[in-house]
């Protein structure tokens, strides 16, 4: 741990390996002595399907959007392991799971005494705030100022740890951790330093809980069902044989707050769905718990659920009409947490706008992951698949700098936010950090060595969702994954000619040479990744 702490030092610094254009701009910067803020704000399980500025069939975003609008929206952006703590343990070190050690939330404890993009963000002048969902188990180190969600965190009267301190905060969790934000942008802060918050929102993770201010929107909505909703899985084993289907594994009470008052939906068949209720329901005779409701968002529940559980139960759904119901049902829950997200960045984007700071600040809306919106029939996350191995990303650069609008189409993977910080600093990037910087392609660089292929390794398994372990590689056209353990799969899908990835063509004739070439550029990534899996 020590030893890797050192790195940070300047002699460790100064053999860095730039590109040239990262150094060329380095430089500039230097010789311009500009210090540029950065805003990252994250959520966690949102998925592109639900950002305007990429879908529209399901809900508006303009706040969001706006980002884009302003700025640049990623078209290829992707994560390293869809999960939250990998995701985040990968955003604080800019290194794949196996370099930094946390591969999977039911075991992992990240080591913070490794080097760390905010630690090294510290040691060149910068100020540096945590605030919202962390995840990671051990303390945050690296942060002047820390105010963290514990484990999942709640949404409703949240318990956060500030500074080591735990305390209780009323009220939805999005409008608290954008409170928070506010707050120490506007008086927690050293203001004669540059600074870097992390704001990363709880929602809108499981089980989509919504603000009581939104309960009734997207009432009367229908979206869309993804075209394939119904996969048989046929032809791809591992696919099949995950627990995270709306139709076999949401849970009507758990998920989709069916808790009715006698307890013909609401059944003792699981006995922790059955405990949980509502999840954040006050237990009979007490008022208030933290995490809890309270009796008036309690009330504001009952009065929306209460008429849908009783339409519910009358109509005696089966087959694929309680699927889509349930589809719909998970949707309009689903995108009730998102206009609470989106309404939240617009009262930053509204702050930095009236403070002068967009002027200086690098604004990035991300999540920890992509997730399922029922395609392939799922909620979740996890595998390489399109839907949860991609995820949102737009970059609002500082009206200062100059830079390009519009798309950009490269491969960026969450390993890169954090080399992009230091380089946007003018922060040497050490050379074990395994990310790119992507401020030389908002500047309007097209890098021609630029990344021409992605790494991707997955490990929570045995565990929820019963997703089997898997690694694998994707270029412009193909997606190539092994799943391994307890199974020996190989998957290959040709994203020009079935971009839903429904036909497994892994070992169909005619794929021989090019199943080759992906599977020597998989062990080209691994070996330059240093991924044991390979050893
Ligand atoms: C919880 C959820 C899962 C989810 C994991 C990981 N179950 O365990 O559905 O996959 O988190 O999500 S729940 O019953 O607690 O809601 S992650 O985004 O934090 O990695
Ligand atoms: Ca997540």
């Amino acid at each position: 741990m020590k030893l890797l702490y050192a790195l940070t030092g300047t002699a460790a610094l100064a053999g860095t390996l730039l590109p040239t254009s990262c150094k060329r701009n380095q430089e500039r910067r230097a010789a311009d002595g500009k210090k540029f803020n950065i805003v990252y704000i994250m959520c966690d399980d949102h998925s592109y399907q639900t950002v305007s500025a990429y879908d529209r069939r399901y809900m508006e975003t303009p706040a969001i959007d706006r980002l884009a609008e302003e700025g640049c929206r990623f078209t290829n952006s992707f994560v390293a392991n869809s999960l939250s703590g990998p995701s985040r343990a990968c955003l604080l070190t800019g290194k794949h799971s196996h370099k930094n050690g946390f591969t999977n939330n039911e075991h992992g404890i990240f080591d913070g005494s490794q080097q760390t993009i905010p630690k090294l963000l510290q040691e060149g002048g910068y100020e540096t705030a945590m605030i919202g969902k962390w995840h990671l188990v051990s303390e945050p180190t690296g942060f002047d100022w820390w105010d963290i969600l514990i484990g999942q965190g709640t949404y409703y009267n949240p318990t956060f740890v500030q500074n080591g301190d735990t305390l209780v905060r009323y009220g939805y969790s999005t409008d608290i951790t954008t409170d928070l934000a506010l707050e120490w942008l506007e008086s927690g802060r050293d203001a004669s330093k540059p600074f870097c918050l992390y704001l990363h929102y709880k929602a809108p993770h499981r089980t989509w809980m919504p603000d009581v201010q939104d309960l009734d929107l997207f009432s009367d909505a229908t979206f869309p069902l993804p075209e394939n909703f119904y996969d048989d899985y046929s032809g791809r084993e591992a696919a099949g044989l995950q627990e995270m289907s709306i139709i076999k594994d949401m849970n009507l009470v758990y998920d989709l707050k069916m808790a009715d008052p006698e307890r013909k939906i609401h059944t003792p068949e699981n006995p922790e769905l059955e405990s949980w209720g509502y999840e954040m329901y006050l237990p009979v005779g007490s008022d208030s718990i933290p995490g809890h409701m309270n009796r008036a968002q309690q009330a504001a529940w009952d009065a929306h659920y209460g008429p849908i559980i009783k339409d519910f139960k009358k109509a005696n759904l089966k087959g694929n009409a309680l699927a889509e119901w349930k589809y719909q049902r998970y949707m309009r829950d689903y995108c009730r947490v998102i206009h609470s997200v989106d309404r939240n960045v617009g009262r930053v984007y509204d702050y930095l706008r009236d403070h002068g700071l967009l002027r200086n600040t690098l604004v990035v809306y991300t999540s920890d992951q992509g997730f399922f919106m029922g395609e392939h029939g799922y909620f979740d996350k996890r595998f390489m698949y399109e839907e949860s191995f991609r995820t949102p990303l737009l970059v609002r650069p500082p009206d200062d700098l100059p830079h390009r609008t519009g798309d950009i189409a490269e491969f960026v993977q969450n390993i890169d936010h954090g080399p992009t910080f230091l380089d946007l600093a003018g922060i040497p990037i050490p050379d074990d950090i395994q990310g790119e910087s992507y401020l030389p392609l908002l500047e309007g660089a097209a890098p021609e060595n630029w990344r021409k292929s992605l790494y991707y390794h997955y490990y929570e398994y045995p565990a929820e969702h019963s997703v089997r372990r898997h690694y694998g590689v994707r270029t412009a056209r193909y997606s190539l994954m092994h799943f391994y353990n307890d199974i020996d799969e190989w998957e290959l899908f040709d994203l020009e000619a079935d971009p839903l990835q429904m036909k497994n063509i892994y070992g169909q004739p005619g794929t021989e040479a090019v199943t080759d070439s992906l599977k020597k550029e998989l062990a080209r990534l691994q070996r330059l990744y240093d991924d044991p899996i390979s050893q």
